[in-house]
């Protein structure tokens, strides 16, 4: 834990190579100090500078004395990535409103800025007050993607934090990870001290009171046991309580708890009343180009329509949908806050929402005419959506319609349980050619379940029928479809967790004949582009995201062996990885293969079984054989409930409309010119919609965070490093 105000007690060690480790040279510091004054002159030796500096429109800076509790916030990827996050800046916001609590976030460094940092002794930093990592309370990482474990480590030992969990001393922070991969966080289970599973809003408010009543206690007991009381408290998952015992033949007999005070199975946190959590409310404007740039309103979280590869549909269960009066103040707000002109409404399936099309009419109403452009992320393929389309490109450029079949034939779209024919397919895009709509582009996976080359192939025919609609409904031949591929990754909490991957070989080999297939048919050769990744980098991802305990040292040796940024594919090295499963897996019986490309039975113990994301093992199971069978399953919004298990176990219900109420009038802003606003006025837009949520229907915001604090404004960050 940080040092309040006084002497850094202890030699904070940085490590001047990887894992090595050398004396700080900043050892009479306070704890909390700016580094900003050593860090500026190696910032014009790095490339994109800008990315270090902070001082982001709705970024904060409190003062540090102040704080009972202080989080840093890792997205462990680069910047332009990890920035717009919006779990992170979720998070951020939410802790920050507490008048005690602190928090600032912190990215992956690139190699570059990280010899540098090694070379003069400089810790990992917080972009907001320039903080060293070490200094704070919590850590807490984000994992979208397990592609991101290897930056962890770099972090944890240019933040002077030692690699395993057991290894930290009293003064080092607490390292929790949240976010979907970490669903599974086994394979890094050595590196972190705790495990947030699900939702973070009030999960992280918890871990704070947590926190602040032990340290104002005088930190009885020391790290142990504050992980017990949040163990305890059913906060958090904290993996050194459980051990894990292996069978001869490598597969594990069992998880148990070695503590007989803490629940057996860690459950994971559901928000009941998204309604009563309208976060971001100032989302941050970066400086530096980022992957998004637009501001997002989630407006609904969870997915039923069970398609069985998807993680994050299953353990995000059930939906439960923002109201139309608080998305609608939420656009408002976060337009005033930022000066954004594009909101992209989020979702996993946002064209599901039930008010879906008076929220598209409402919001293209509200901006017509002015600068403020609406985006959808990807739709399902129907013809309502082409007119959700056309509605939300009314003042923006219709660069293209995204459609996910994911699978190639008709056959295969039964096993995932995606439900849609090719005559869906051709009837949607010839509407969206009718339209005016020039380019479409399809997303499907290779190396499904029960997958066959036949099955790829009927990609390319999609693809002709694809062209062939649009030239009819067009009368124009110069349009184009894109056919974007991805590798399937069997993800753990889904009927799919059972299965064998398919080899890289497979799918290369699969995709290859699809291309060549493509590249053949002169009529349309010339009208589809054609993207996919090759299957390597989907291996390691299936490695991490179903590996167990003995997969960490892997990551170790990867990351040790210079491993950075595997998600990029300029940094990643199969070779690398393949090595290093070699030497540390291979002796103890497993192999690479062994945890991605073998098929597992019913009986068998996975890695996660311990690990409660409110689906039930058996109907996970007995799902995976229907789509052996290649029968499809409804959608139990719509349907009688199918007994997944998360509604009962979670205390939770699918929370859907129509309420019938319409989007809230825009007051004092005009339309299509939004305005910066102060962060109390963004809370003031949406408390005003609160308000007339629980006036209007009585839906009780008594699930809404504690206190609700106001932010003082001099506390805003004000675009100056600290
Ligand atoms: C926008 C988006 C992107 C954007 C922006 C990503 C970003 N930096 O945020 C872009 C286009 C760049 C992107 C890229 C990718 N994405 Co993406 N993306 C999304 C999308 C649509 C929204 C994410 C989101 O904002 N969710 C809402 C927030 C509130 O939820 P959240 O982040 O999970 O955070 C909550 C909790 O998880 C928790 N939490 C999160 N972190 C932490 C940390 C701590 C300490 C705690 C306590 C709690 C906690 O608290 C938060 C609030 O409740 C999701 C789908 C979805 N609707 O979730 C996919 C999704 C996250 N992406 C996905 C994937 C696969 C990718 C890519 C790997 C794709 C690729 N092959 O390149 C890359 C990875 C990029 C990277 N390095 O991270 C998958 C993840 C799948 C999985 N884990 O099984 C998803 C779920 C889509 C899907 N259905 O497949 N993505
Ligand atoms: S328990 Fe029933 S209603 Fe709830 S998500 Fe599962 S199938 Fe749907």
């Amino acid at each position: 834990m940080g040092v309040d105000g006084r002497e850094c007690p202890e030699l904070r060690l940085i490590a001047r190579t990887p894992g090595g480790v050398r004396p700080c040279r900043r050892l009479a510091c306070m704890s909390g100090q700016s580094l900003f004054a050593r860090l500026e002159p190696l910032l014009p030796r790095v490339r994109r500078p800008v990315q270090y500096v902070g001082g982001e429109g709705n970024s904060i800076v409190k003062p540090w004395d102040a704080a009972a509790v202080r989080w840093a916030l890792m997205y462990p990827d680069a910047y332009e990535v990890g920035l717009p996050n919006q779990g992170l800046q979720i998070l951020y916001e939410i802790l920050n409103e507490q008048p005690d609590v602190l928090a600032e976030r912190t990215y992956s460094v690139w190699p570059d800025l990280e010899a540098l940092l090694r070379e003069h002794g400089l810790p990992q930093f917080t972009v907001d007050g320039h903080r060293p990592v070490g200094d704070f309370d919590v850590l807490g990482v984000s994992f979208s993607t397990e592609l991101g474990y290897t930056n962890m480590l770099t972090a944890l030992d240019l933040a002077g934090i030692p690699l395993y969990a057991e290894r930290r001393g009293e003064s080092d922070p607490l390292v929790v990870a949240g976010g979907h991969a970490a669903f599974n966080p086994e394979p890094i289970a050595g590196f972190v001290d705790a495990v947030v599973l699900g939702d973070g809003e009030q999960a992280v408010l918890g871990i704070t009171d947590v926190i602040r009543a032990w340290k104002a206690a005088g930190a009885p007991g020391g790290r142990t046991e504050l992980l017990a009381r949040l163990a305890r408290r059913r906060l958090v998952y904290v993996p050194a309580f459980y051990d894990v015992a292996y069978r001869p033949d490598g597969r594990i007999q069992a998880v148990t708890a070695n503590r007989d005070d803490i629940p057996a199975r860690p459950t994971k946190h559901t928000l009941s009343d998204l309604d009563s959590w309208p976060y971001p409310k100032a989302p941050l404007v970066p400086l530096a180009e980022t992957v998004h740039e637009r501001m997002s309103v989630e407006i609904f979280r969870g997915c039923t329509r069970g398609c069985r590869f998807c993680q994050a549909g299953m353990i995000t269960r059930p939906v439960r949908e923002r109201n139309i009066e608080t998305i609608g103040a939420m656009v408002e707000a976060g337009l005033r806050a930022t000066g954004f002109n594009e909101v992209g409404l989020l979702s996993l399936s946002s064209a599901d929402h039930t008010e879906i099309g008076e929220i598209a009419t409402g919001l293209a109403d509200r901006y017509d005419g002015g600068n403020v452009s609406l985006s959808l992320p990807s739709t399902r393929v129907d013809a309502f959506n082409v007119t959700l389309a056309n509605e939300f490109s009314r003042n923006g450029r219709r660069s293209g319609l995204t459609f996910a079949p994911e699978g190639g034939s008709e056959r295969l779209r039964k096993v995932i349980n995606k439900m849609v024919s090719a005559e869906d397919l051709v009837r949607t895009v010839s509407t969206a050619y009718a339209h005016g709509w020039r380019q479409v582009k399809l997303y499907f996976m290779c190396g499904l379940p029960t997958e066959t080359d036949q099955d790829v192939l009927e990609i390319a025919d999609l693809a002709r029928e694809v062209i062939r609609a649009g030239r009819r409904a067009s009368g124009h031949r110069d349009i184009r479809c894109t056919v974007s591929i991805g590798g399937f990754v069997p993800k753990p909490h889904t009927p799919f967790q059972w299965v064998g991957q398919a080899s890289h070989e497979v799918t290369d080999a699969r995709l290859k004949l699809l291309r060549d297939t493509v590249r053949a048919d002169k009529e349309i050769a010339r009208a589809v582009g054609f993207r996919y990744h090759d299957g390597r980098p989907g291996i390691i991802e299936g490695l991490l995201a179903r590996g167990d305990r003995r997969v960490g040292a892997v990551i170790e040796r990867v990351w040790r062996e210079g491993g950075r940024f595997d998600g990029w594919n300029e940094h990643f090295s199969f070779e690398r990885w393949e090595s290093a499963c070699a030497a540390e897996l291979e002796p103890l019986g497993v192999s690479l293969d062994w945890f991605t490309t073998r098929e597992r039975d019913e009986r068998e113990v996975l890695a996660w079984d311990h690990l409660d994301a409110g689906l039930d093992r058996d109907w996970l199971w007995a799902d995976w054989q229907e789509a052996l069978r290649e029968t499809e399953l409804d959608d139990c919004r719509w349907t009688p409930c199918y007994d997944c298990g998360v509604c009962p176990t979670m205390g939770t219900d699918t929370q859907i409309g129509p309420t019938g109420r319409s989007l809230l009038p825009v007051v004092g802003v005009s339309a299509g010119s939004p305005v910066v606003a102060s962060r109390v006025e963004v809370a003031e837009v949406v408390e005003s919609a609160d308000s007339a949520e629980s006036a209007g229907a009585g839906s009780g915001a008594g699930d809404g965070p504690a206190g609700d604090v106001r932010l003082d404004p001099a506390a805003v960050g004000s675009g100056t490093p600290a």
